[in-house]
C-alpha cells in the first residue's frame, strides 16, 4: 500500500510538471531600417510569457543575418555603449518590451538586401522548451 500511495505521488508530480510549462508569444515585431549595405541592424520586440511558469530567453537566430544575439544599450559616463544581454527569465504572465535605447536583437551580416516593408523570421530563444518565431517587419517606426 505504501508503494502505491510512492507511485501514485510520483505520477501526480511527474503531471504537475509537465502542466507547468513556460510559453512565449512574440509581439510588435519589427527590425528598424538601416541604409543600404549596414552590416548592423538592430530588431524590437515584446516578448511575453503566456505560460504558468518562468521562461528563460537565452538567444536568437535567424537564417537572414551572420549572426543574432541578444543586447542591450547603457550609458556608460554620458556615453551610450551596447552590451550583451545575459538569459533574461520572464515570470508567468509577464513581458518584456525590446526598444529602441534598451533591449534589442543585434543583427549582424545581413546575407542579401534588408527592404523596407519586408517581413524577416527570427527566432527567439526560450527554455525550457523550443522558444517562438515571428515576421520582423522592416519599417522606420515601431509598430
Ligand atoms: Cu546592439
Amino acid at each position: 500500500m505504501r508503494r502505491l500511495t510512492a507511485l501514485l505521488l510520483l505520477v501526480f508530480t511527474l503531471s504537475q510538471t509537465a502542466l507547468a510549462a513556460g510559453r512565449l508569444e512574440i509581439d510588435r515585431a519589427w527590425i528598424r531600417t538601416a541604409p543600404p549595405g549596414a552590416m548592423m541592424l538592430a530588431g524590437y520586440a515584446t516578448l511575453r510569457n503566456t505560460g504558468d511558469a518562468p521562461l528563460t530567453v537565452v538567444g536568437a537566430s535567424s537564417e537572414t543575418f551572420g549572426d543574432a544575439s541578444l543586447h542591450e544599450s547603457v550609458e556608460v559616463d554620458g556615453v551610450a555603449r551596447m552590451k550583451a544581454l545575459g538569459p533574461l527569465e520572464i515570470a508567468p504572465g509577464a513581458s518584456v518590451v525590446f526598444a529602441p535605447g534598451g533591449k534589442h536583437l543585434m543583427l549582424m551580416r545581413p546575407k542579401g538586401e534588408i527592404k523596407p516593408g519586408g517581413s524577416i523570421k527570427i527566432h527567439i530563444e526560450a527554455k525550457p522548451g523550443d522558444g517562438a518565431t515571428a515576421g520582423f517587419v522592416v519599417r522606420d517606426t515601431a509598430p
